[in-house]
This record gives C-alpha cells, sequence and structure tokens, in this order.
C-alpha cells in the first residue's frame, strides 16, 4: 500500500472530471526519479486508479538565455531518468519545442486521464502551466517537490526578513522533514521507444560559446557522490571553512538542486543523521535562504527588477542616484573581467571558466556591480546577465534574490549611509583581506 502524500503539498491547477487514462507526471524543475513528491503523487493516483503512470518532459528549445552549459548538465542527468524510469516499469515521454503546444498535443495524443506537475515559482512557469492547462479538459495537480515545508504553506506573502520566514519554517519544519516513501516499479509491460540523446545534444540551438563544465558531474548519482563527500569531509567544517574563496568549504549542491537531480529534504535528513547538532548554519542556507528564495520569487511579482527591492531600499538608492561613481563600467567590461580591482575579475574569471564563483564572492562580486554601474537598474540587469548566462545554478529563484540581496537589501536590514549604495550593505576589498588570503585567490584566477 503506498503511504498517501501529505495534501498540503498537493494544488489543484484545474479541477475537472477524472477520465479514466493514464496519469501523466509532467517533469520541469525536479528532474529526478527518487524522493519527488510529484513523482510519489501521481504514482499513488496511478495506483489507486489502476492506471498507467507516464512521465514526460517538455525540453524547450531555449529558456531564459541558458546556454549549452546549461543543457548538456540537463540532458546529461535527464540520460538517468529515463534509466531509472525504465528500471521501475515507466515510460518516459521526451517532446521538443514550446510546452504551450506540445504538451496538450501530448496529453491529447495519450489520451491522458489527469496531469501532475511540480511547483516552481518563476514567472515563465507559471505562464506555462497557464498556456497548458487551458485547452485540456483533464484536472491539473502541482506538487512542491523542491521545498521541504511548501512554499505556499509557509506564508501567503512577500517575507522581507529572514527571521520572520525562520520562525514560520521552524514551526513547521517537524511535520514536514519526513523520511520518504519507497519508490515502487510500476506493474505491466510498457514499452516506450529509447530517446535518441545524441541527436538531441547536436541539434539543439543553445549557444555553444559557453561550454559545459568538467566539473561537477551532472546526474543522480553524481549529486549523492557529491553529497556523500561533503558528509565526510565538508560538513564539520563547513561553519568556518564556507566563506574561504581559497577552501573548498562548500558543499557544491546547488547546481544538482536548481536541476532538481537531488531533492533538499534528502539533503536535510541525510545532514542531520551525520551530524544531529552541529549542522545549523549549514541548514540554515539550504532551508530558511533557499525557501526565501522561492517565497521572494512566487509573492514578488517583481522579483527580477528595482521594482520587486523592499521601499525602503529603493528609497535610499534613489537618493543617490546622482552620487558620482569613481568608476562606470559596461556590460562588456564586467563579462570580460577587465575591472580595476584584481580581485573582481578573478571572481569572475572563476565563474566563466567553471560554472561556480564561491559563495562569498558572489556577494562582494554583485556589490561592487552596483557601485561600478551608472544605475541600480543597470547593475541590476549585468548582474542578472551574467550570474544566468555563467553559473551552472543560474535561472533560479536564488540567483535573483541573491543579486537583489547584493543590491537591493532584499532580505537585508539598512546600513550606514555612504555614496552610491545609501544604506545597501556594503562589502570592500580590504574586508576581504580581512577575511581570507585576496592575493592567493587572485593569483589562481588571473592567469
Ligand atoms: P553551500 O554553501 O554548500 O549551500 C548549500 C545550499 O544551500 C546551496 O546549494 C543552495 O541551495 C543553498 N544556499 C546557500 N547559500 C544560499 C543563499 N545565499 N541563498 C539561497 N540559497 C542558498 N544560488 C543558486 O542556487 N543559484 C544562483 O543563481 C545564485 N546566485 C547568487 C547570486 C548572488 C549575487 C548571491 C550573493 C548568491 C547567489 N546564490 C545562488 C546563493 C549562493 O551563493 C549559492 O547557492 C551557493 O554559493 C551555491 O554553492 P553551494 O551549493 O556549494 O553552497
Ligand atoms: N525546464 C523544463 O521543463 N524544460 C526545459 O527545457 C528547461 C531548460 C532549462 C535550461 C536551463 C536551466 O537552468 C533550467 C531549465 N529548465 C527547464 C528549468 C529548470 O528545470 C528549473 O525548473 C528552473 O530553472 C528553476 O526554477
Amino acid at each position: 500500500m503506498l503511504s498517501r502524500i501529505d495534501e498540503r503539498r498537493i494544488r489543484t491547477l484545474k479541477a475537472a472530471p477524472l477520465r479514466n487514462g493514464p496519469v501523466v507526471y509532467w517533469m520541469s524543475r525536479d528532474q529526478r526519479i527518487d524522493d519527488n513528491w510529484s513523482l510519489l503523487f501521481a504514482r499513488q493516483m496511478a495506483a489507486e486508479r489502476k492506471v498507467p503512470l507516464h512521465v514526460l518532459f517538455c525540453l524547450a528549445p531555449f529558456f531564459k538565455d541558458a546556454t549549452w552549459r546549461h543543457y548538456a548538465f540537463m540532458i546529461g542527468g535527464l540520460r538517468e531518468v529515463e534509466t531509472a524510469l525504465s528500471d521501475r516499469n515507466i515510460p518516459f515521454h521526451l517532446v521538443r519545442g514550446d510546452p504551450d503546444f506540445r504538451i496538450p498535443e501530448f496529453l491529447d495524443q495519450i489520451q491522458a486521464g489527469a496531469c501532475v506537475t511540480d511547483f516552481d515559482p518563476l514567472r515563465i512557469k507559471i505562464e506555462w502551466k497557464k498556456q497548458v492547462t487551458e485547452p485540456t479538459d483533464i484536472p491539473f495537480y502541482e506538487v512542491d517537490a523542491h521545498n521541504i515545508v511548501p512554499c505556499r504553506v509557509v506564508s501567503d506573502k512577500v517575507e522581507y526578513a529572514a527571521f520572520t520566514l525562520r520562525k514560520k519554517l521552524n514551526r513547521r519544519l517537524s511535520e514536514f522533514l519526513t523520511v520518504f516513501p519507497p519508490f515502487e516499479k510500476q506493474d505491466g509491460h510498457f514499452r516506450h521507444d529509447p530517446i535518441d540523446w545524441d541527436e538531441i545534444e547536436k541539434t539543439l540551438p543553445a549557444d555553444r560559446s559557453v561550454p559545459p563544465v568538467k566539473q561537477p558531474q551532472p546526474g543522480a548519482a553524481a549529486a549523492h557522490r557529491m553529497l556523500k563527500n561533503f558528509l565526510k569531509t565538508g560538513l564539520k567544517q563547513y561553519e568556518t571553512d564556507r566563506n574561504d574563496p581559497n577552501r573548498d568549504g562548500q558543499s557544491n549542491l546547488s547546481s544538482y538542486l536548481h536541476f532538481g537531480q537531488i531533492s533538499a529534504q534528502r539533503i536535510a535528513l541525510e545532514v542531520q543523521a551525520a551530524d544531529p547538532t552541529g549542522s545549523f548554519a549549514f541548514l540554515e542556507e539550504l532551508i530558511v535562504r533557499r525557501e526565501l528564495s522561492d517565497n521572494c520569487c512566487l509573492f514578488n511579482p517583481d522579483y527580477d527588477s528595482v521594482a520587486g527591492f523592499p521601499p525602503w531600499a529603493r528609497k535610499t538608492l534613489d537618493a543617490h542616484r546622482k552620487d558620482p561613481r569613481e568608476y562606470v563600467y559596461s556590460k562588456n567590461t564586467f563579462e570580460t573581467a577587465r575591472t580595476h580591482d584584481p580581485l573582481w575579475n578573478a571572481a569572475q574569471k572563476q565563474m566563466t571558466v567553471t560554472g561556480k564563483m564561491h559563495g562569498y564572492l558572489r556577494m562582494y562580486w554583485a556589490k561592487k556591480i552596483l557601485e561600478w554601474s551608472a544605475s541600480p537598474e543597470e547593475a541590476f540587469e549585468t548582474a542578472l546577465y551574467l550570474n544566468d548566462r555563467y553559473e551552472l545554478d543560474g535561472r533560479d529563484p536564488n540567483g535573483y534574490a541573491g543579486c537583489a540581496w547584493s543590491i537591493g537589501g532584499m532580505h537585508d536590514r539598512p546600513w550606514v549611509n555612504r555614496p552610491v549604495f545609501g544604506m545597501i550593505r556594503y562589502m570592500s576589498l580590504s574586508g576581504c583581506r580581512r577575511k581570507f588570503d585576496v592575493n592567493a585567490f587572485v593569483d589562481r584566477w588571473s592567469n
């Protein structure tokens, strides 16, 4: 008997009479088989209604300027999804094109009885779901498989401060940070044509000027190896090492989390088991900071513009619009790491070459873009553009919230007033020198 999914994770996107066809899980944000509440719910519904379960992925030709670097990593993970599903006797279908057309077409072809998809607070995904549910007359459900406490359960409004969301999260964590039920094989013998991944990789129109990264390897298995390695060697020193760009003190899990190749809930369960008392600093980032980002994108329609910054921040930035800027750089000067600041250039280089800038430097990097841009609008646009073009974990709610924190005081408080920044928290090169060996980092990344 399959254990029932907590109803509070499930949202009805469209109510309609259940038809007698197969249940389809339209996989999008959470691209994994294990520890996936959306897939578990679709599996439960198919079993209860004694109909087959099918999984569908719609490969969009363009996804918010994603480059080949991102698609190569994602496809690497989807290859594993296909194998894992066929091991469980579940057909996996990959359609290519715009979801608003290709999904309804597929659901009609297969005579689907119901469709389940995963939660995503980004505007593009909300758009997709609107366009897909309109023409189809079957019931649609959305399940939050990304957050531990579902985004819509934690709060129903923008939380401007981490401590308010932390309080609300901590009240519910014990109800939702539960173990996952096993994912059972499906009976019957379903055949589906193997997907020609090489042909897909050859014909994808993604921008190839940003090459795939050598590390990390994509896919769920690699994600779990990365987690195991972090539990063994990184978790204990995380609190002390995570802010030193010369040490490999972070978990390196963000790209796997972004593409849903591993579950944050699985990570939290394993971290707690490995170090029941000492993992506060890591869980604060993994749970509070991450869920703050989803909250920020879901309830803040302007999450990707200056209009979405907290009112106090907009006011202070406005008051300093006319302050003289010591340096004003174009997007191209930033992109090619040709500013006057060797540390900033080294951080930019680390990002373009490896697809992952160290977390501490991401704050410094974005704040300097504010300091050296003609306006906050231009700074925010440049930061988002570069972050999403080169970071493997880009195009993520964490990216919008991270850039908005750095440039627009999102989830932060006012600091001492100063030119250009107003009361937005400032970071300086001398501050970095006090924290870590700047020259060592610059030497490593400026050849
Ligand atoms: P760890 O330190 O090991 O943290 C573990 C996990 O916790 C991360 O994978 C992430 O899911 C979460 N986390 C950690 N720090 C944060 C944070 N500040 N906000 C939200 N979640 C966090 N993260 C992205 O996933 N994608 C982005 O595009 C992104 N852009 C950012 C841009 C700026 C300007 C800033 C300041 C931060 C950004 N972050 C982004 C957040 C954070 O820097 C990265 O999540 C982290 O560096 C990823 O490396 P890691 O997995 O080794 O992190
Ligand atoms: N999601 C999809 O459902 N189909 C895609 O083709 C797709 C491409 C893609 C490329 C780069 C990238 O960073 C994300 C991409 N996503 C795609 C979305 C991703 O799965 C996440 O849902 C969001 O980016 C994070 O919220």
